[in-house]
């Protein structure tokens, strides 16, 4: 069991904010930048690189989660919506998650 999926089933906790059938969005424990939360799937897809075509709704859905808590979250100056796959990108979960990141001036390119 993924530490995502001891969150979506409340066996520890996680500061919620947001969730449907599908997906949970929660603050991230080691926040890189002022607002940092990740969404999370329910259904568990280990990484991008395992989705298929079935998921392809799963992941339009996950991007568009984004856009909704961006705008809840007011990050009208901007953010960045992140996704890392494998070992070269840092990937620590294999539980497929978006990171979304804002309130402050985010560097290019990325470390
Ligand atoms: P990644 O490196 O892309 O696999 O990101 C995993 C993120 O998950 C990382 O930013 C830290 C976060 N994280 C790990 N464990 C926990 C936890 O128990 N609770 C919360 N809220 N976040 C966690």
């Amino acid at each position: 069991m993924t530490i995502f999926e001891k969150i979506i089933s409340r066996q520890i906790p996680a500061k919620i904010i947001w969730e449907d059938d599908d997906a949970v969005a929660f603050h991230d424990v080691d926040p890189q930048a002022p607002v940092h939360v990740l969404i999370v799937p329910k259904r568990v897809v280990p990484r991008l690189a395992d989705a298929t075509d079935e998921d392809r709704p799963l992941l339009g859905k996950l991007l568009l989660v984004a856009r909704d808590l961006a705008k809840k979250l007011e990050l009208s100056n901007g953010y960045r919506v992140v996704i890392n796959c494998g070992p070269d990108a840092g990937e620590s979960v294999p539980h497929l998650h978006v990171h979304l990141l804002g309130k402050r001036a985010l560097a290019w390119p990325p470390g």
